[in-house]
């Protein structure tokens, strides 16, 4: 036991991990069973699986191929899991990782349903205090948020009259853990982002009235999941080393390169039979399998919108849906890019209603139903699927607090700033995996690189007996500047979307994460450690034992080290 700052006794680890997804689970087995470390996970939800825990709406799969949507660290467990399809649904994630949970044997470090309710440095002891909900507090030399982007901060619109609705209202990143049943219930949905394209057609086909409250079309490309077999999938676990090679190096987390031609270079017939080929494969592939400038440049841009315009026309039956559907207001792919299975089909079905509510806004939640501007909606029950107050929402829910007790909510009052999306200054000894400022992508990839990372960060630091290590101001402004710039030579900037946090009312609108690409991203990290971690300085005066005897450390007399210059 120790002393924590305020004077209350807690228990004393290495580490206090927040999260048990995908980055808390492989962050412990890191941890703890490579570093030898004591480190405890805290889970809010009941189970493992963090976004896969949560989403269990109707419909919910991930978009990413399930043979990249995982782990690669473990050859074995690559090999003995076999996945049923392409795009895994959420049941199928929640029981991958409840079974890496089992078979790394890490439950026992985990607390589930505990949040923590804040977290304080504490410039005495360089040492994290950790409060929970349940009334623990623990003091740890590390602190990991594995909290993921958007899981742990849905957003709920302030529309007027949400408490008048006397029907049943979800949403979609709540759904309740028993099922819910829609048969012949008149269903409303808000939302049309990923998640309500994923969640409309399973809905239509069970609610007797579907109403589709849109307000801003979107792109969408066909998932296609039909393409991968079993036959394929095995041929990928045959080739394991090459396919995750590709992916690691890649733009985006994906094992494809883009084709390295301009889209303003070919022909209207080369362009019309790359966009074809694409098209029909699936997937994000249509995206990053494609030309090099359709991300860069309006004007290659233009033609992929105007391809995936009229391949929408195709599939709509009635001509003035197709056009409602048409999304016109920001280029292709500025918005997180979206994966569709019988998305526009499900508008051809005669109970399914698309309402327009940028022409005809919603004006409030009624006891039996919604009203837009010119009528109401009786409805049995509504499905919020308007997203997740994004990349920092799981940050700002709980108190942090740095060194001299500087809040992150002020830190990132104007945006948030990171080094290398990874670490804070004036947070010291606090790494993010795929934090504010990392990079974008298929995630698991990502976050292996992240956990990785870090894990031969905290490796450096023992080794060298440092007790605290910080990001330097600079190095921070200077990667924050980078990675703005770089996102000025995409077209994200273009669409108002959570990428950029223009989908919270008030929230500061720049981009959330680093839009250059993966293999960039790992480039730099790399440059970063062999330059001796450059851009970081370490403080080694605070012996462990000063923890202890509850002495106050010397913060004030430690030795700072910097290293190099950041990459
Ligand atoms: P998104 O992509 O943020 O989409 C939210 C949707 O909800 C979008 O269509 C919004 O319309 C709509 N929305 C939000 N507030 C309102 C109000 N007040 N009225 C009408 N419509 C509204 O969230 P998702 O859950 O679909 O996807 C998030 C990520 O999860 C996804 O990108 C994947 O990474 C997984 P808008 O476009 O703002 O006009």
């Amino acid at each position: 036991m120790t002393r924590a700052a305020n004077g209350a006794r807690g228990e004393e680890l290495d580490a206090v991990i927040i999260g048990a997804g995908f980055s808390g689970l492989y962050m412990l087995h890191r941890l703890r069973d490579d570093l030898g470390l004591s480190v405890r996970v805290y889970e809010m939800g009941q189970d493992v699986g963090g976004t896969w825990f949560w989403s269990r709406y109707p419909g919910a799969r991930c978009d990413s191929e399930s043979y990249v949507y995982c782990y690669s660290f473990s050859r074995e467990l690559a090999q003995e899991w076999n996945w049923s399809g392409r795009y895994p649904e959420q049941e199928e994630l929640f029981a991958y990782l409840s079974h890496v949970a089992d078979r790394f044997e890490l439950r026992r470090d985990i607390r589930l349903s505990t949040e923590v309710t804040s977290a304080a440095f504490d410039d005495r002891t360089d040492r994290w205090t950790v409060r929970t909900g349940s009334g623990e507090t623990i003091s740890a030399r590390y602190l990991v948020t594995a909290i993921g982007g958007l899981a742990s901060a849905p957003h709920l619109p302030a529309i007027e009259g949400l408490s008048d609705f006397r029907g049943e209202a979800y949403h979609t990143g709540r759904w309740p853990q028993e099922p819910v049943d829609l048969t012949g219930k008149r269903v409303g949905v808000i939302g049309t982002g990923s998640t309500g394209v994923q969640t409309i057609p399973r809905i239509a086909a069970a609610a007797a009235e579907l109403f589709v409250f849109q307000r801003s079309p979107q792109f969408a490309v066909p998932a296609r999941d039909e393409m991968v077999d079993r036959a394929y999938l095995d041929d990928v676990k045959a080739h394991y080393d090459e396919v995750w090679d590709r992916a690691h190096w890649s733009i985006g987390g994906f094992p494809w390169q883009h084709n390295g031609r301009s889209a303003l270079d070919d022909t209207p017939e080369q362009r019309r039979a790359t966009f074809d080929a694409l098209w029909a494969e699936g997937g994000f592939k249509f995206i990053y399998g494609s030309y090099r400038d359709l991300l860069t440049d309006r004007r290659a841009n233009d033609f992929v919108a105007e391809y995936v315009r009229a391949r929408i026309r195709e599939r709509v039956a009635d001509p003035r849906i197709a056009e409602q559907l048409l999304p016109v207001d920001h280029p292709f792919a500025a918005r997180r890019p979206i994966v569709e299975t019988n998305y526009y089909e499900t508008y051809n079905l005669p109970h399914v209603h698309l309402v327009d509510v940028r022409r005809r806004p919603i004006e409030r939640l009624t006891a039996s139903g919604l009203r837009t501007s010119d009528r109401e909606y009786p409805l049995d029950v509504i499905v919020f699927a308007t997203g997740f107050d994004a990349v920092t929402g799981p940050y700002l829910r709980f108190e942090v607090e740095g060194r001299n007790g500087v809040r992150l909510a002020d830190k990132w009052a104007a945006g948030p700033c990171s080094y290398l999306g990874v670490a804070v200054s004036e947070f010291p000894n606090l790494f993010m995996v795929t934090g504010p400022g990392s990079t974008f992508g298929n995630l698991p990839v990502a976050i292996e690189h992240d956990v990785d990372w870090i894990t031969d960060l905290i490796r450096y630091l023992r080794e060298r007996s440092y007790t605290c290590i910080e990001a330097e101001p600079e190095a921070e402004q200077r990667w924050v500047a980078d990675m703005l710039h770089r996102a000025e030579r995409t077209l994200v900037p273009l669409a108002d979307s959570w990428l950029t946090g223009a989908n919270i009312p008030g929230k500061p609108n720049r981009p959330l994460i680093d839009f250059g690409s993966f293999s960039n991203y790992r480039r730099v990290c790399e440059r970063v450690v062999s330059a001796g971690y450059s851009g970081f300085r370490f403080g080694s005066a605070v012996p462990d034992a000063g923890v202890e005897t509850g002495q106050p450390s010397l913060v004030n007399g430690a030795v700072w080290v910097t290293t190099g210059r950041e990459a």
